[in-house]
């Protein structure tokens, strides 16, 4: 496999149609709470566990809100995300976020218009990748998620990067200076080109072909 730069990437995996069975920005239930706490309950698993989670989640409400999980008991939360495992350290983590939202930006509207690369950092259990899914999936912010699949297939290019930002801007940067030529394939329809990048290494990863 060989690809000297992110655009030549995106152009090898387009052809591949691999977003053919994903929502429309690959994230389910993109620009909701969900996404938040999805981004959080993936780290250190598969996204099949998540995926129960959520599940367990949703019995409730199908609409995940920040208010329930900021009051929820915490023995309670922890039961219900177990299938994705480090369920009692999640389930701080998590009802913490929800508050921290509410206390900082008041509802989860104004988080996503409002929040910052660094307040997610500076959360307790988030780091690059989550704060990036957030920004990314739920914000609709235009910011590359880079994550253990992204690694592992720029490595498969020959590729080693000393950091994850330096891996995010590799990526950035190849499909940045190629705006014109994107855009034109998409019809000038660039909504959340990143997400979709980065949603079609995840799946040719897991999936191949
Ligand atoms: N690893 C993953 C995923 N695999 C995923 N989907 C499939 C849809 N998401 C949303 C996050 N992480």
């Amino acid at each position: 496999m060989e690809f000297s730069n992110s655009y030549e990437l995106l152009m090898f995996l387009r052809e591949k149609n691999l977003l053919k069975n994903s929502p429309k920005y690959w994230w389910p239930n993109y620009g909701s709470f969900e996404v938040v706490v999805g981004a959080v309950l993936t780290q250190n698993t598969k996204w099949e566990n998540v995926q129960k989670a959520l599940k367990n989640l949703k019995m409730k409400n199908e609409k995940l809100k920040v208010e329930e999980i900021a009051t929820y008991d915490l023995l309670y939360l922890a039961e219900l995300i177990k299938p994705a495992g480090f369920y009692k350290q999640k389930a701080k983590r998590l009802k913490l976020l929800a508050k921290n939202i509410l206390e900082d930006f008041g509802d989860f509207e104004n988080f996503k218009e409002n929040v910052t690369r660094e307040w997610l950092l500076a959360q307790k259990g988030v780091g690059f990748e989550t704060a990036d899914s957030i920004l990314c999936y739920a914000c609709s912010r235009e910011i590359m998620v880079v994550d253990s699949y992204t690694k592992k297939l720029t490595k498969k290019a020959g590729y080693e990067f000393e950091s994850y930002d330096e891996l995010r801007e590799w990526c950035e940067r190849g499909i940045e200076e190629n705006w014109d030529k994107i855009a034109e394939f998409y019809e000038n329809n660039l909504n959340l080109c990143f997400a979709r990048f980065h949603g079609k290494i995840v799946e040719y990863m897991k999936n191949g072909k």
